[in-house]
């Protein structure tokens, strides 16, 4: 567990949620009456890169009102799929891989069902995919030597 001392390493990922409307005509059969969206929450490398040898594993707690509200995602892909009818803060709770010795870190996410710019009214009737993404960056600082090594995959 020794430190290597005076050293940053970034890492870099994406997260956010996408959503879009139910087909009227074509509802999941197994969503609530009150549900009108499909969404997914998710965290992933930039272009899709593997982060998995940083990320051990992720942490998604959604509003009480989903049954199991708390989803751990165990590998990649990190995400979630639900349905539901209302807008929420997620919780995402990042697990680094054991060598780390680092402390989980939690980010916190709006999950976005309606836009709210350009063409409001031409969207909802394209039944347009709404997207809320943010790029972020990990900081470990003085990272421990065994996982500065993975990092730079010596
Ligand atoms: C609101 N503060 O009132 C928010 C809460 C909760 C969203 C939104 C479905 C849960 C379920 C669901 O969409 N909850 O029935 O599984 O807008």
């Amino acid at each position: 567990t020794k430190r290597v001392r005076g050293v940053q390493a970034y890492r870099p990922f994406i997260y956010g949620t996408e959503a879009i409307p139910f087909d009227p005509e074509n509802r999941p059969k197994d969503a609530p009456p009150d549900h009108t969206h499909k969404w997914k929450v998710f965290v992933r490398g930039v272009n899709n890169e593997d982060i998995s040898y940083w990320l051990r594993k992720v942490q998604f707690k959604l509003h009480d009102t989903y049954a199991n509200s708390v989803r751990m995602i165990e590998s990649p892909p990190f995400e979630v799929e639900e349905t539901g009818w209302g807008e929420f803060e997620i919780a995402i709770k990042f697990y680094f891989v054991p060598e780390s010795n680092e402390k989980p870190q939690q980010i916190w996410h709006g999950l976005k069902l309606h836009p709210y710019s350009g063409d409001i009214e031409q969207q909802k009737r394209d039944r347009a995919m709404i997207s809320s993404l943010c790029y972020e960056e990990v900081l470990f600082n003085e990272p421990v030597e065994a996982f500065y090594k993975i990092l730079t995959g010596g």
